[in-house]
């Protein structure tokens, strides 16, 4: 269990308190202690594991808080909050996913307007009813229904980041099982979506039984939705989730299959997806006489291919094809030229150009974040604090700025193995200028330009804000280049095409935002950015040290977007990233 899902858990504790009306003070206490565990350096299941006293040196930590933290990661669960869960309805825990709307406005809507279903909240918002309530507008009722829309898209779906470890820690569990000889993860969590709707594991079995009753039978499981010979899906307890909106309150599902080893490699294609992969697979097989399914590769009767993967790719002609870019983009063409990519994969990052400290709204001071970089390995780092448009998380002006970069300047020089630029992430404003003067940009080793708000201008007005900004001589790359929330807010609206050859002209750098709720360039933009030989940045943007390791789910969307490390710039040495810059 890690310290962010231990702190997710306390933090959702506060939340669903708050709603309830519990006392201030209690409900403080909780959202303190989550953000102290948020930002602890040490894992919290090491220190229980050596001595579960330890836990009260944690500042802020008491005797109370401190059992519950054990009591936490010796049972997955905490008991409070599945007490509260109790009390109060799903569906009014998901209102919290919608942006703008917090505990205390939740509270109101529950308490007061008794309203218990994501359907009452529509049609209360439609009606009016809400903007009644003192502290509600009518603008209010207009962001809580596309707030709604937002979430029905998003569905029931889960975040890869959130599901892949689970599902990883289940296939190693099955893999350890005596009469299990292979598995590997099938579906969009093998293809490495940014979010998943279920999960998919395949098992190579002579006796499937026992792969089934093991998960049948496991902890997480909390029903057996479907039992066959050869296939069953269960439904999990909804577990400790930090990202997806939803709260904890996702059951995930999965799908498990067990095959005979022969037949491994047919199954693990198929059912690897996408399904518009599979009708192209399909229709290959079938121009040259075959027949392709689940099964394996049939020439009439005859097995042609089935046990390994690359062997069914080889009869229909093409060479295996990773898994990330099989979506019936360009794969197949790619294929046939022999020219699929080599992805890029993260030891082979070198640097990380997007993060905040305490000077804003970061958890973490200088040289913390410095020495976490250079635990990661990272032999390069800008730090790039907001400017001062985000009064929210404190953003710079031009003298505090300055004051940083100095800081800045001197605690670098402690470090010799990592070269740390002074950068800045500076708002492009709504009326397309720059937060912060020229004179000020042009001392900066580093400047990401970013838009945070007004995102719901015209598609002309934002696109002439982004040009604006990478006309700019000063300005390096663009930051989360489309605003986008994934499950909370879809991103603003641009002409891709006006930026990209801006872009490309200018000779400005294009960010692949690796936290999992941005995503941002997703992966057609990325693939179209690289066509024009924009250079990409993967960032973690990371707002405390742990903000750092979010690195890989930026590196997966860079290889669904089929690049290579030549088209990711900080796969460049820190020598090599300077002379990049302009
Ligand atoms: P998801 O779960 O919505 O994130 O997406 P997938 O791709 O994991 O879809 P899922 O779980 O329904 O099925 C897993 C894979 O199994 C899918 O990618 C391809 C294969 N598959 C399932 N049903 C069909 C089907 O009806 N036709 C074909 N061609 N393939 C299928
Ligand atoms: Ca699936
Ligand atoms: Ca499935």
């Amino acid at each position: 269990m890690t310290n962010a899902a231990i702190a997710g858990m306390f933090s959702d504790l506060a939340d669903l308190l708050e709603i309830e009306g519990a006392n201030a003070f209690r409900i403080r206490a909780y959202r303190n202690a989550s953000r102290t565990l948020d930002s602890l350096t040490d894992s919290l299941e090491a220190i229980v594991a050596e001595d579960p006293g330890k836990l009260m040196q944690i500042p802020g930590i008491g005797k109370d808080l401190a059992l519950k933290i054990q009591l936490t990661i010796e049972t997955g669960q905490l008991e409070q909050l599945e007490q509260m869960k109790e009390k109060i309805p799903p569906d009014v825990v998901r209102m919290l996913c919608i942006p703008g709307i917090g505990p205390k406005k939740v509270a109101v809507l529950f308490r007061k307007l008794h309203l218990t279903t994501l359907d009452q909240l529509k049609h209360a918002a439609q009606t009016g009813a809400i903007s009644q309530q003192k502290g509600f507008a009518k603008k209010t009722e207009q962001i809580i229904l596309e707030g709604l829309e937002h979430l029905e898209q998003m569905g029931l779906r889960m975040f890869l980041a959130d599901a892949k470890p689970f599902v990883d820690q289940m296939v190693q569990e099955l893999a350890g099982l005596t009469g299990v000889d292979r598995v590997c993860l099938a579906g969009s969590v093998r293809r490495l979506k940014e979010t998943v709707g279920d999960l998919d594991i395949l098992v190579a079995a002579s006796a499937p039984d026992q792969a089934m009753d093991y998960l049948a039978n496991h902890p997480q499981t909390d029903k057996v939705l479907a039992r066959g010979e050869t296939k069953q899906r269960v439904r999990f307890h909804p577990f400790a989730r930090t990202i997806t909106p939803g709260g904890s309150q996702v059951a995930m599902e999965m799908d498990l299959r067990v095959v005979p080893e022969e037949s491994f490699g047919a199954a693990l294609q198929y059912f690897t997806g996408s399904k518009e992969h599979n009708i192209e697979t399909r229709k290959r097989a079938s121009q040259r006489g075959f027949k392709l399914n689940e099964y394996g590769l049939f020439r009439g009767e005859e097995v042609v291919a089935s046990v390994e993967e690359k062997d069914i790719y080889a009869a229909i002609d093409l060479p295996w094809i990773p898994p990330e870019i099989r979506q019936d983009r360009n794969e197949f063409h790619l294929a046939e030229a022999g020219e699929i990519p080599d992805l890029v994969e993260l030891g082979q990052i070198r640097g990380d150009l997007h993060m905040h400290t305490t000077a804003t709204d970061g958890r973490a001071t200088i040289e913390e974040m410095i020495e976490a970089a250079i635990e990661r390995k990272l032999k390069y780092i800008a730090i790039t604090d907001h400017s001062k448009r985000v009064t929210m998380a404190n953003g710079l002006d031009a003298t505090r700025l300055r004051a940083h970069w100095e800081n800045i300047r001197s605690i670098r020089e402690q470090y010799p193995e990592i070269e740390v630029l002074c950068g800045i992430e500076c708002d492009i404003l709504e009326d397309a200028t720059l937060d912060l003067d020229d004179e000020v940009l042009a001392e900066a080793d580093f400047v990401i330009a970013v838009l945070h708000y007004g995102l719901k201008q015209p598609k002309d007005q934002i696109t002439k804000r982004l040009l604006n900004a990478i006309k700019n001589p000063h300005v390096h790359m663009i930051g989360h280049l489309t605003g986008r929330l994934l499950g909370k807010r879809p991103g603003a609206e641009i002409s891709f095409e006006d930026v990209f050859k801006a872009a490309a002209d200018h000779g400005v750098l294009m960010e692949i935002n690796a936290h999992p709720s941005r995503l941002d360039l997703n992966e057609i933009h990325a693939a179209q950015a690289k066509e024009l030989g924009i250079p990409i940045v993967i960032n973690t943007d990371a707002h405390s040290t742990t903000g750092l390791d979010v690195m890989q789910w930026g590196i997966y969307q860079a290889r669904r977007a089929g690049l290579s490390a030549k088209d990711v710039a900080n796969t460049l040495t820190a020598k090599q990233f300077r002379k990049l810059l302009r």
